[in-house]
């Protein structure tokens, strides 16, 4: 078994005490972080628990192919008592959006996530260094004995494929795909879901690509690239850049500076080496996995570029020395 007898038992504790649940995951939510809620939703209610997904973000299209989207709350659900949250897919809970609403010290918190800097912030942890929660709600709900319907099958499927980069990453594991297999049995379509997630796309998304190409960097040298997208273009496009630029080959690091605000830039990163962009992400209150990970920065996109580039530059070089 996955997951140890003691979380299953830590998490029942709490669930026998619990009524009603509200589910958060982090901001700017992926289809691993929705998908899992759901996944999660659906569950929870067959359970027979009054649940609430929560996501202070209007969800966009891509999201709308995960069964019972529509149910998730944007507006806080202030009238909604809840006696339990679950934080899904975020390492911090500075990382869910709106976060101070809830109110943690009458809340019992169960933090289920899979980035290896978690900061254990719950009453309960489950934190496993795994492709992503779509995988760890899987063996979950299995240690659980809990059944997985076609829609919680979908969701999961979903949330794996996406968090694994369609089953091809580093962070894919014979037991992922043993995991892809069974969903794909209990109901999940995997060709559907496939069409949902990459043949779905906007002429915004390719404008986004466009844009992309033309602000593309490469900084041969130091094995860096990178693309920059200006003035908020772009936020609202559902492509991840960052998985258009890590198809270039011979860098050691990836990255792209997203503007979403005037003075708030999203970082993305991609180690393509041995180099530990987790370590580094840290350096500048970001965070995630050894080859993957993201930094907001309270700066114009300018200063963020050069002070990131700057630093990068520096640690790949003293790597090179040592
Ligand atoms: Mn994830």
């Amino acid at each position: 078994m996955l997951i140890s007898p003691d979380y299953l038992a830590d998490i029942q504790d709490h669930l026998s005490r619990a009524k009603k649940i509200l589910i958060v995951t982090h901001e700017f939510p992926d289809i691993d972080a929705i998908g899992s809620s759901l996944a999660l939703y659906h569950q929870l209610l067959k359970q027979g628990y009054q649940v609430k997904v929560w996501s202070a973000q209007p969800l966009n299209h891509i999201f709308s192919f995960l069964p019972a989207v529509h149910n998730v709350v944007n507006d806080y659900p202030r009238d909604y008592e809840y006696d339990t949250v679950f934080v899904l897919d975020a390492s911090h809970f500075s990382r869910v959006r709106h976060n101070h609403k809830i109110p943690v010290d009458e809340k019992t918190i169960i933090n289920i996530d899979h980035h290896s800097d978690n900061s254990h912030f719950g009453d309960a942890n489950l934190v496993l260094d795994i492709s992503s929660v779509g995988e760890l709600l899987y063996h979950l709900f299995k240690g659980m004995y809990w059944d997985i319907t076609k829609e919680i099958a979908t969701c999961l499927y979903a949330a794996i494929s996406f968090d694994t980069g369609r089953f091809a990453y580093s962070n894919t594991t014979a037991i992922t795909l043993a995991a892809a297999s069974d969903l794909v049995t209990l109901g999940a379509s995997s060709y559907k879901i496939f069409q949902e997630m990459d043949e779905n796309k906007k002429k915004a998304d390719f404008d986004l690509m466009k844009l992309g190409f033309e602000n593309c960097i490469t900084l041969d040298e130091h094995g860096i690239a990178y693309m920059k997208i200006p003035s908020q273009r772009g936020t609202d496009s559902t492509i991840k850049l960052i998985d258009v630029i890590r198809q270039l080959s011979g860098y050691k690091v990836v990255l792209v500076f997203q503007e979403v605000d005037k003075k708030k830039v999203k970082v993305n990163l991609r180690s393509k080496s041995t180099f530990d962009v987790s370590a580094f992400a840290q350096r500048f209150g970001g965070g995630g996995h050894i080859m993957a990970s993201g930094i907001f920065m309270e700066e114009t996109i300018v200063d963020a570029e050069k002070m990131i580039i700057d630093a990068l530059k520096e640690e790949l070089e003293s790597k090179r020395e040592s």
